[in-house]
């Protein structure tokens, strides 16, 4: 009886400690993410461009620098006053031009990422109202569980 008690007790224990394993390992994964995102990111020249009359959403541009030793990986983007925001790149395909949408988008460290016209570019849909030149959208992009308060003026042109 004991014997067989035993017997059973052994897998019993050795489940938990690999249940032990996999949270420390999960633990340990967050703590780096957290270390890592948004660190040495800056944001250069935001601006965002006025859209015709009636439209669904606005297009946003920047520069994305990188100054910190880790690579910093921008995985969400949102705006006050707009149902959602996406990270974007402009597609040509023969005489056709599209959107792709992007799961985030990597600054290594030391490096600058350029969102502009005809290329990368955040997407900002459902607006509760018009965005006009002069205005200022309140945007924040997400690394990981951190983020980062930008300030980007409407414009009719680049800056
Ligand atoms: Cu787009």
């Amino acid at each position: 009886m004991n014997r067989r008690h035993g017997h059973t007790r052994r897998p019993a224990r050795a489940r938990r400690g690999f249940i032990k394993a996999l949270l420390a390992a999960g633990l340990s994964g967050a703590i780096f993410a957290n270390t890592q995102a948004c660190d040495g990111l800056q944001v250069e020249a935001p601006w965002v461009r006025e859209p015709p009359p009636g439209a669904g959403a606005v297009a946003v541009f920047m520069s994305l620098r990188n100054t910190g030793t880790g690579p910093v990986e921008i995985d969400s983007v949102s705006a006050e006053g707009y149902g959602m925001g996406m990270l974007h790149e402009t597609v040509r395909a023969g005489d056709k031009v599209g959107m792709r949408h992007l799961h985030a988008v990597t600054v290594p460290p030391g490096s600058t990422v350029t969102l502009a016209p005809g290329g990368m570019h955040i997407m900002l849909m459902h607006p509760a109202t018009p965005a006009r030149a002069g205005d200022s959208l309140a945007l924040t992009l997400a690394c990981g569980g951190h983020a980062v308060r930008v300030s980007a003026p409407v414009r009719r042109d680049p800056p």
